[in-house]
């Protein structure tokens, strides 16, 4: 138990971090407020469940919420706190609770710009054994597509365990990436096999592998010849972003962002992701090249 008060000047208490955070961003104050309006109803709901057993707050309130679960005394509590502190921060605008069938739409004079969903007391079956209990809650910015900044300077690992591209397309693909491919799923090393990933959307599979690490492919092949992924609006965009994380991102003969647009629709192969994999692939592209 730290000996140090939430008062003292130098304690980074969550309400600080909050606060500090939100003069940083320099923005409205608007999202500072909500978080801190959750929190105040968090702090409460935590009281609230240590003081249940004398409280005699444990037991069923007699009703099933919109999930069919037995809604708890401390259940409607928390479900309250949490609603109306997020009514009164002038930040939310929409709430949607488990306890709730339906979403609360927040008064006009009191709207702001966020939606909140929320489970204001997660495993509330185990209060009565004390078992850990909490509140989950996601904040959305509505409709008008506010991006909040939630981590900076990303960076990819230098090599990671996942490869990620159709194999449905395995027959079309060249003896390169085939024997790469091959060489995933059956290291020579001894290492483990690779993990394969592939959503077919390219937002997800490479905003996977900027978290996990690893390798996004979209290659050439008898298929697509020149790839399927346009130079302009997917390849380059991503490629930027890729190696800003210090990552690499190529066709397979060049790096993507040094091909000059011949049109404005131009596709092109694409292969990006840790610097290690990607190397990898392209010693295999070398040796098929030079035994050709
Ligand atoms: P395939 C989605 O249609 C898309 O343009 C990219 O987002 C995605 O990476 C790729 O095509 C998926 O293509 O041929 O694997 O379905």
């Amino acid at each position: 138990m730290s000996d140090q008060s939430p008062f003292d000047v130098d304690v980074e208490t969550m309400t600080r971090f909050v606060m500090e955070q939100g003069r940083k961003a320099k923005g409205t104050g608007e999202f500072t407020q909500l978080l801190n309006s959750l929190l105040t109803a968090i702090k409460a709901i935590s009281c609230a469940v240590r003081k249940a057993g004398l409280a005699h707050m444990y037991g069923i309130a007699g009703t099933v919420n919109v999930t069919g679960d037995e809604v708890k005394k401390l259940d409607l509590l928390s479900n309250d706190l949490v609603i109306n502190m997020l009514r009164s921060s002038y930040s939310t605008c929409i709430l949607v609770s488990e306890e709730n069938k339906e979403a609360i739409i927040v008064d006009p004079e009191k709207r702001g710009k966020y939606l909140v969903c929320f489970d204001p007391l997660d495993g509330s079956s185990n209060i009565d054994c004390l078992a850990p209990i909490g509140t989950i809650f996601g904040i959305h910015r509505k409709a008008i597509g506010e991006f909040i900044l939630v981590e900076q300077n990303v960076k990819i690992k230098k090599k990671g365990v996942i490869y990620s591209l159709n194999e449905g397309y395995a027959k079309y693909f060249d003896p390169a990436l085939t024997e790469y491919i091959q060489r995933k799923k059956f290291p020579e090393d001894g290492s483990a096999p690779y993990s394969a990933r592939y959503v077919g959307s390219m937002v997800a599979d490479v905003h996977r592998t900027l978290k996990y690490g690893g390798i996004f492919m979209y290659p050439a092949s008898k298929k697509t010849p020149k790839g399927k992924l346009r130079l302009l609006y997917e390849c380059n965009p991503m490629a930027f972003i890729m190696e800003q994380a210090g990552g690499i991102a190529t066709t397979g003969t060049q790096p993507v962002l040094d091909v000059k647009p011949e049109s404005i629709h131009q596709r092109v192969p694409l292969i990006m992701g840790s610097p290690d994999d990607v190397e990898e692939f392209l010693s295999f592209v070398k040796k098929h090249q030079t035994s050709a």
